[in-house]
């Protein structure tokens, strides 16, 4: 029985961070599960690696597009084995065997009848890659809110508008081909209203696969990225995939175009679509263009991979939208594994140690324990269901109510008071309750696997048992199983408690580091390295360059959906004022800035932020973990002035 499950592959135009990190964590988690259920669960990931964004960003580090992808997609392959993710295929859309698979899916629907020839003139994205509609461009895209572009090339074109009524009739048979209900409503409602057929090649790229049929064309994102599902697994009898997992911005693409393309080729459709909310820091979408990345690593350092793997999928329901704050991981960090999970463990197994001589007592059987042993079995039940259906945090909650209810009962029976009495109905009360406990232990360690699982081998190892826990199967998986007389492991901390504050700033340090690490990797000047050049001398030809000059703010507004920037109207002293995008709304009000004299790097080349054009640069001292603090003079000095 196999079971083949898929997380998007990840442009390499950035580094992997948190967001990357949590669908791939939770596909680790469901390959896990899968196994555990007797399946022979395959987990592809991989990193898409053409477009015009990518070779922009080779570009720009000064690098060739195949260095760059070579570079960036080794960077996700070892991040992922960094955090011990069981990934089995990983496929690199550079690969030439995934070039075959694309020019056979091609030729499939060519020789169908759904692939021709015409121009497109559209607006599009070129941020997102993604058309946004016939004509003009220059509206915002739909997605990023960036200003659109026209666009006007011979291209191939997928006669996506033949699929209308198939996708819904799918849609409708399959209630669960794509998940959850929320997106699925999305996408119904958006193929209800009609679909345009879909330019599939450019000729200005060179960035790509080539058509097979006319080499001067290379296909163009999605047609590329979506078969990398089938050619990781060529050959192997893996096709359809059950799961594609994927982050809520990119279900049209899967529940659209990608099931159009199947059919349109003849071929088996995936089974299900799961599309996840994003994770949010600082209240925004974490994503590398508005810069409030965390990465996976210095959390790993701190605290071990298993918590955060905890953290994510207990803290946010799978599905919905949810926060990273460092705050919250550790908090509960402490309360659930150290206070929690950590101390049931090491109670009970220094119990067994002190009062059975280490070895598993016998059951008893009285009523208290009786109850915990309904209690586990009910758990175990509403745990599958939860983890089979994706939901993570309320299997999780379920599993920490019987921990809780396991707590509580040794807090009742009092062992170590029971301990200490001779009479034998106290001896057994004691034994039945430290094997009760023992046992909820085993129970919740193998229900725990696919979200903790080395933590989860640790306490089974505690536990002293000797069948390996690969082999546990959830089906078998009944309480007052645990063998008595079994002699438990060597004790050992789990998850020691931490300091809030310093674990944060322990934290932050090493994100600041990973950071200029990823930064000179990409060929960006990173802070670290310019601090290290601010000894270097340069010659009065190089200072003469930048033309830095004195302006006044004649407007300033806080550019929508960031923290940070505010568009400001400048007047530089020539025949129009600039306007200049700076970050600094965390230092400043808008309303405070105008009629301020400010000091613009006026030679800039013009640079896009957040869809506006930026013309010059605010000069401002930038204090380490400060503020900044905008340059300006205690003399009157006039509009238009030149810093010498
Ligand atoms: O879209 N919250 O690649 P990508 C949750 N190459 N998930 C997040 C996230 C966040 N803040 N940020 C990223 C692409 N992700 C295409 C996919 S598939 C054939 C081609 C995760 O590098 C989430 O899974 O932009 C999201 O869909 C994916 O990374 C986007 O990765």
């Amino acid at each position: 029985m196999k079971y083949y499950l898929t997380t998007p592959i990840y442009y390499v135009n950035a580094a992997p961070h948190l967001g990357h990190t949590y669908t791939t964590i939770a596909a680790d988690a469901i390959r896990r599960f899968k196994r555990m259920q007797g399946y022979e669960a395959v987990l592809t990931t991989g990193t898409d690696e053409h477009g015009s964004k990518v070779e922009g960003a080779a570009r720009a580090s000064g690098m060739t597009p195949q260095a760059f992808t070579d570079l960036i997609s080794a960077e996700f392959r070892d991040q992922w084995e960094t955090l011990g993710l069981a990934i089995d295929r990983f496929m690199r859309t550079t690969d030439p065997r995934h070039a075959a698979t694309v020019q056979r899916l091609f030729e499939r629907c060519l020789a169908n009848g759904y692939i021709y020839k015409g121009t497109y003139t559209g607006a599009y994205c070129v941020f997102c890659e993604l058309y946004a509609g016939e004509g003009q461009g220059g509206a915002p895209c739909p997605d990023c809110g960036r200003p659109t572009e026209t666009v006007s090339e011979e291209n191939y074109f997928f006669k996506l508008s033949a699929f209308q009524d198939r996708l819904l009739e799918l849609y409708e048979q399959q209630p669960d081909f794509i998940q959850p209900e929320v997106r699925r409503n999305e996408v119904t409602a958006f193929v209800r209203q009609g679909l345009s057929d879909l330019s599939i090649t450019r000729t200005t790229l060179k960035w790509g696969i080539p058509v097979p049929t006319d080499p001067r064309h290379v296909f163009y994102v999605w047609f590329d990225a979506l078969s990398t599902y089938m050619s990781a697994v060529e050959g192997e009898d893996l096709w359809p995939a059950d799961l594609h997992l994927i982050g809520k911005e990119i279900t049209r693409f899967h529940a659209i175009y990608w099931p159009a393309f199947l059919m349109a080729a003849g071929l088996p459709l995936p089974k299900r679509i799961f599309a996840h909310g994003w994770l949010l820091f600082e209240q925004d979408k974490m994503s590398k263009s508005r810069g409030n990345i965390v990465r996976p690593d210095p959390v790993r350092k701190v605290m071990g991979i298993d918590p955060l793997r905890y953290f994510l999928l207990r803290e946010i329901n799978f599905g919905q939208d949810g926060s990273f704050s460092y705050d919250a991981l550790v908090g509960r960090y402490n309360a659930d594994l150290a206070n929690g999970l950590g101390n049931l463990v090491s109670r009970t197994l220094k119990m067994i140690q002190d009062y059975t001589a280490g070895a598993v007592p016998e059951l008893a059987g009285g009523p208290a324990s009786a109850e915990i042993a309904g209690l586990a079995t009910a758990t175990i039940a509403e745990v599958i269901q939860a983890f089979e259906n994706f939901q993570f945090s309320r299997g999780l909650e379920s599993l920490w109510n019987l921990l809780s209810a396991v707590d509580k009962f040794i807090v009742e029976q009092a062992p170590w008071q029971l301990a200490k009495r001779d009479d034998d109905a106290s001896q057994a009360a004691m034994r039945d309750t430290l094997y009760t406990a023992a046992d909820v232990l085993r129970v919740a360690t193998v229900l725990l696997v696919p979200i903790m699982p080395s933590a989860a081998a640790r306490i089974w190892r505690q536990l002293g048992m000797t069948e390996p826990l690969e082999k546990a199967r959830l089906e078998c998986l009944v309480p007052r199983q645990l063998v008595p007389g079994q002699r438990i492991g060597e004790l050992a901390p789990l998850f020691p408690r931490l300091e809030m504050q310093p674990a944060i700033d322990r934290m932050r340090a090493l994100e600041a580091a990973e950071l200029a690490r990823q930064n000179a990797l990409l060929g960006k000047t990173a802070a670290p390295a310019a601090a290290a050049r601010a000894g270097e001398r340069i010659s009065i030809d190089d200072f003469a360059k930048v033309d830095m000059r004195v302006g006044v703010v004649l407007a300033a507004a806080r550019v929508k959906r960031t923290d940070t920037l505010i568009e400001l109207t400048v007047d530089l002293g020539e025949a129009a004022p600039r306007i200049v995008v700076a970050g600094i709304a965390g230092a400043y009000q808008p309303e405070q800035l105008i009629g301020r004299k400010v000091v613009i790097v006026a030679n800039l080349q013009p640079r896009k932020l957040r869809g506006i054009e930026s013309n010059g640069m605010i000069v401002a001292a930038s204090p380490e973990g400060g503020l900044p603090v905008l340059v300006g003079f205690l003399e009157d000095v006039p509009v238009g002035a030149r810093l010498t």
